[in-house]
């Protein structure tokens, strides 16, 4: 089931939040920041060990002290215009995302919109990524949250479904 929300990511009770981060897994603001103040500091020890993610990949790290069990934390794409691989890039973290969910036999993940805060990824183009690769994985998992955090993304992934 995919399910659209607006609501604080840190507060999701699921498998797994996906955190929108940086390729240097270094402190960040946006969601990365708000998933760090909530986890605690042992968050941001886990990700120093882990030595940076490129772009387009994924990593996972316990969830600390969040109600959810694990962070997924994929680094997504800087929009530069579109002719810089974006959209490949911005798909291949939905997969990885989605691929460390499996390998974990996690069910319930929860998605921010990654890449269209500070890296300013136009937002309806990025809803339809994410909700193909939601609907593509959706009956190997029991909850697939899309968690936006204001209404006019809510409403840009309701129409994506079809649902508005
Ligand atoms: N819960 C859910 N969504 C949120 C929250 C929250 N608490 N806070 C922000 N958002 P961004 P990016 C939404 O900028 O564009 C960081 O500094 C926000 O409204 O967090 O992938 C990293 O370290 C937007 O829709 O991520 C990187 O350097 C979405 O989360 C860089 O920003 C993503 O916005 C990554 O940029």
């Amino acid at each position: 089931m995919i399910k659209v929300v607006c609501e604080e990511i840190t507060q999701l009770r699921v498998d797994a939040i996906v955190n929108a981060a940086n390729t240097a897994l270094r402190p960040g603001g946006g969601v990365d920041g708000a998933i760090r103040r909530a986890a605690g500091p042992e968050l941001n020890q886990a990700c120093e060990r882990l030595g940076g993610c490129p772009t387009g990949e994924a990593r996972l790290t316990p969830g600390f002290r969040l109600p959810a069990r694990y962070v997924i934390h994929t680094a997504g794409p800087v929009w530069q215009g579109g002719a810089h691989n974006e959209a490949e890039l911005l798909k291949s973290c939905y997969r990885e995302s989605f691929k460390w969910a499996l390998d974990k036999g996690l069910r319930s993940i929860a998605f921010p919109c990654i890449s269209t805060g500070v890296y300013a990824y136009p937002r309806e183009a990025a809803a339809k990524i994410a909700v193909t690769h939601m609907q593509a994985f959706e009956d190997r998992f029991t909850e697939i949250i899309a968690c936006c955090h204001s209404e006019d993304d809510e409403k840009i992934y309701l129409n994506a479904l079809g649902r508005s």
